[in-house]
């Protein structure tokens, strides 16, 4: 963890935090400073999300007469167009393309980014917070002899445990733009003060409040639910403790990394398509399971296994998840795996 001083930017403490590392060649504090303008492009987009009528809706013509995407759609985009010529990534993977996106010739680089670019895009039209989430690792598809940029990456690259992250975390389009990240060194959290462009330390070493104060969990599915976790949260209610359910993982994660919760995504029998949960391991999962590791909690999935010591096999693959303070969750696969017999 380096130590300073509220306010200073984003990029200062990205690069004195590379100064912790004299071999470091700089291609880390690129790829972050490029996710930053990516995020700072995005946040002007979200905040004009409630415009879409006037200025025209997805697949239509807007008054300057170019086609407007949906906001999926351009943050997806914008990602994408940054990170395939700035030489920092070999591949990308996103939740909203099948396949993993190439970089352009020449431009391969020593890292992998896998990103949700609008998570909780159901709450879009409803001006409701919403983020982009990423997940950085380093290549392992590359031989030393050769030259990072002609050697294109590939699924191998991406089917790495989380706990091989390099850096991972969001950033959260809310009642003010958060930019909230670790690299292993703790967990750190920036403001964006729209006037100027730039994001200022504003919640230094992140830590998860010993009090589990939030349960958040979408009872709606409570009928798709089985038995165990019918019982679970029977009995978390019992105890102090209060419902908040946003339905945007990144927006439900933040508020409890700041004020202490749990969040459930299980398993369930809603939809048969979905039978290993609904949250993407690689993109959702596994980069919030770093952050909430560095800042004290943990993350599970309800084999009572931690989320950043799963094997991937499948780029999208999904999983259940149990995320937070660690008392909470440890108990809850627990509680789960004692009852999972009567109902798998
Ligand atoms: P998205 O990435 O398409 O937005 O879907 C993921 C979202 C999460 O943000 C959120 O936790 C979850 O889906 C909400 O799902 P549900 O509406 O089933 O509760
Ligand atoms: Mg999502």
């Amino acid at each position: 963890m380096i130590d300073k001083p509220l306010g200073v930017t984003v990029s200062r403490y990205i690069m004195d935090l590379q100064q912790m590392f004299p071999e470091a060649k700089g291609d880390l504090t690129g790829l972050l400073n490029e996710l930053i303008v990516a995020a700072k492009t995005i946040n002007a987009e979200v905040n004009k999300a409630g415009l879409a009528d006037i200025l025209g809706q997805s697949g239509k013509k807007n008054v300057q007469g170019e086609e407007v995407q949906n906001l999926d759609e351009l943050t997806n985009n914008t990602i994408k167009k940054r990170m395939e010529s700035c030489g920092y990534v070999c591949a990308m993977l996103s939740e909203e393309d099948e396949d993993i996106i190439p970089v352009r010739d020449g431009y391969s680089g020593k890292y992998t980014l896998a990103f949700d670019p609008l998570d909780g895009s159901s709450n879009i039209d409803v001006n409701v917070s919403i983020g982009t989430i990423f997940s950085i690792h380093k290549r392992v598809s590359s031989s030393t002899e050769t030259p990072y940029c002609n050697v294109p990456g590939s699924q191998e690259d991406f089917l790495q445990p989380g706990r091989k992250q390099v850096a991972a975390g969001y950033i959260l389009y809310g009642s003010s733009t958060m930019m909230v990240f670790t690299t292993g060194h703790g967990v750190n959290g920036f403001t964006l003060d729209p006037s100027v462009g730039e994001f200022y330390l504003s919640h230094k070493d992140i830590k998860i409040p010993k009090l589990c104060k939030y349960l958040s969990v979408n009872e709606g599915n409570h009928r798709y639910w089985n038995e165990n976790m019918k019982e679970y949260v029977d009995y978390i209610k019992d105890k102090n403790i209060s419902s908040r359910y946003i339905g945007s993982l990144v927006a439900d994660f933040h508020r409890n990394l700041i004020s202490g919760g749990i969040f459930l995504y299980p398993r369930d029998k809603k939809d048969p398509t979905k039978k290993e949960g609904k949250l993407r391991l690689l993109y959702e999962a596994a980069p919030l399971a770093f952050l909430i590791e560095q800042a004290g909690g943990v993350a599970m999935n309800d084999e009572g296994e931690n989320i950043m010591d799963l094997i991937p096999t499948k780029v999208h693959q999904r999983t259940p998840l149990i995320i937070g303070n660690k008392a909470e969750v440890l108990e809850a696969t627990e509680f789960l795996k004692e009852h999972s017999s009567l109902t798998r």
